[in-house]
């Protein structure tokens, strides 16, 4: 297990992690009540229990690094930096939103931040993350490309594809492997062979990390070390980390099907977010510092909602565009019938 340092980063960064967890957490909150309102369409797969994974890994990424997603993947973007307003606006599915109202939930990406986007075919950012490390090896950029996973897509094919390219060809990828125990309604143990997925990482003679999840420092600091050594030419690293998914799959579904064990108390009791407030404050952060960020992310988060709800919805005309790359031509019988 990495353990983390007690202090990562300089104030200003400490305060952003604490900052992009809360955003993470008060997004999904009002997403989660709108969808049940019905403002939201489709499902809604949230992140709520898993934020220090998310933050801890991109807060060791550059801007212009990349990050491949998930179909849970409101965290992520989030988590890299991206604004709250156009992320808003999309899962409203409004012209404003990221991708123009067309990717919803489950398929943004916001390259302002280097979010190449998130797919719902389970396991499809493992040969994505890997051709941006490989174009970025390519071009003789100093980029990395990080690639999350869930455990249900650890025994994915395509996860194991991106991860033996990027070993055989030393690329610069990380792979994250956020374990929450259960990918569905499947715990973990039932689907996946052997202890750790991370251990599935000597198979490809890289490095496997296993790091506490819950802890946004320690995942900075694993995340760190495998930057370094992508950046400096030596190859992927697979990091796995233990977290919890505290809704179920999908939320409003109307049942939980996730199957909770006698564990659940005790993860979420281990709350990521609560986790690092107690540190900050033990470590002379001020009660009122922490509240004046909640309360700024609170305002931030129902001004990405009323711009959400003041924005348009793509018009008609427009439903072929912006979906396929420019040079693809949509015939002109299938425009007309639109
Ligand atoms: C290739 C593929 N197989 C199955 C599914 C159906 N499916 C959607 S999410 C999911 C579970 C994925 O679990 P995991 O990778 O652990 O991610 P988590 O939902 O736990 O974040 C499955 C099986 C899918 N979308 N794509």
């Amino acid at each position: 297990m990495h353990e983390g340092q007690a202090q990562i980063g300089d104030n200003d960064r400490r305060l952003e992690k604490y900052r992009r967890m809360q955003r993470i957490r008060q997004f999904e909150t009002k997403a989660e009540n709108i969808h049940a309102a019905g403002e939201i369409p489709g499902a809604l797969h949230t992140y709520a229990g898993m934020e220090a994974s998310g933050v801890g890994a991109c807060m060791a990424l550059r801007n212009d690094d990349y990050m491949v997603g998930t179909h849970r993947s409101h965290g992520h973007p989030i988590a890299k930096g991206a604004a709250l307003r156009p992320l808003m606006a999309e899962l409203l599915g409004k012209v404003t939103g990221i991708c123009k109202g067309k990717g919803g939930s489950m398929h943004l990406s916001d390259f302002s931040v280097g979010s190449l986007g998130e797919t719902s075919i389970v396991g499809s950012g493992g040969p994505v993350a890997a051709g941006a490390a490989l174009g970025a090896k390519l071009q003789g950029l100093d980029r990395v490309a990080l690639c999350f996973f869930g455990d249900g897509a650890s025994s994915e094919g395509a996860i194991h594809e991106g991860m033996n390219l990027a070993a055989v060809w030393k690329l610069p990828a990380i792979f994250v492997c956020e374990n929450n125990r259960f990918g569905m309604s499947t715990p973990t143990s039932a689907a996946v062979a052997g202890a750790h997925v991370a251990d599935r990482a000597h198979g490809y003679g890289i490095p496997g990390i296993i790091v506490d999840g819950q802890d946004v420092d320690a995942v900075e600091q694993a995340v760190r070390e495998a930057v370094d050594r992508a950046r400096a030419g030596k190859g992927p690293t697979l990091i796995e980390t233990k977290t919890y998914r505290y809704a179920d799959h999908a939320v409003n579904m109307g049942r939980d099907l996730t199957p909770r064990g006698p564990e659940h108390d005790e993860w979420v009791g281990r709350d990521p977010i609560q986790l690092y407030r107690t540190r900050l404050l033990q470590d002379g952060v001020t009660e009122t510092a922490l509240a004046d960020i909640e309360e700024a992310v609170a305002h931030e988060v129902a001004d990405a909602l009323q711009y959400a709800r003041d924005s348009a919805y793509p018009v008609f005309e427009e439903a072929f565009d912006h979906v396929f790359v420019d040079s693809l031509p949509i015939p002109d019988d299938v425009r007309a019938h639109a």
